[in-house]
């Protein structure tokens, strides 16, 4: 402690932006004249982490990398030698959501050899004004008549394309279900999922031999 100099006052009037799906920014009134700084911290009811050190006299702050569609609590005190001030009032804020992506069709086709057959999977990717989406990573899983996950990434065109080979001429047909679609930026909603021609809903379809 240094006795020369009283801890800083407490800053005030604290707010909270969400100006993205990924960052908050914060603003506060400098209230002191012997600050050697700011700790600004995040969390909520007994549960605060120091996030940031920043300059005497700085009054924002921009928190970066969270995520989408989330509620953060910030607060925000001074620092010297002598000690810390009181805590600013808490702000919060939430960031905003992410634009959704689902599938938008779904087509199977089958290739059938002497002594076992294939199916192809063709996936489509739609944004929420079912334009196409590329650079999309979509998982799955077979089932049915065959096994295993599978993936691919839409082309430019918003599309790929998942293969089962080797699949027994015994077996009548086998099933692609989607499990996921990932995208940095965009989350997925399944319930959006459809089939822009054919019957199936956008989630699963099955390849007939
Ligand atoms: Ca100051
Ligand atoms: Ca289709």
């Amino acid at each position: 402690v240094n006795d020369d100099q009283p801890a800083p006052a407490a800053p005030g009037n604290l707010t909270a932006t969400a100006v993205s799906t990924s960052q908050i920014n914060l603003s506060w009134t400098d209230n002191a004249d012997n600050e050697s700084g700011y700790y600004v911290e995040r969390g909520a009811d007994t549960n605060w982490t120091r996030i940031a050190t920043v300059d005497a006299n700085v009054r924002t702050y921009s928190n970066t990398g969270l995520a989408a569609n989330t509620t953060y609590g910030y607060r925000v005190q001074a620092y010297n030698a002598s000690g810390v001030s009181g805590y600013s009032n808490t702000a919060s804020a939430t960031t905003a959501s992410a634009p959704t992506i689902h599938v938008g069709d779904l087509d199977g086709t089958r290739s059938v050899a002497k002594k076992s057959w294939s199916a192809s999977v063709t996936i489509a990717v739609h944004n929420t004004g079912h334009g196409l989406v590329s650079g999309a990573q979509v998982t799955g899983a077979w089932s049915g008549g065959a096994s295993g996950t599978a993936s691919c990434t839409t082309s430019r065109k918003g599309v790929c394309t998942v293969n089962k080979s080797g699949i027994l001429l015994t077996t009548g047909s086998v099933t692609f279900t989607v499990n996921g679609v990932t995208l940095a930026g965009y989350s997925y909603d399944p319930v959006q999922n459809h089939d822009v021609d054919s019957g199936t809903d956008g989630t699963t379809i099955t390849v007939t031999k």
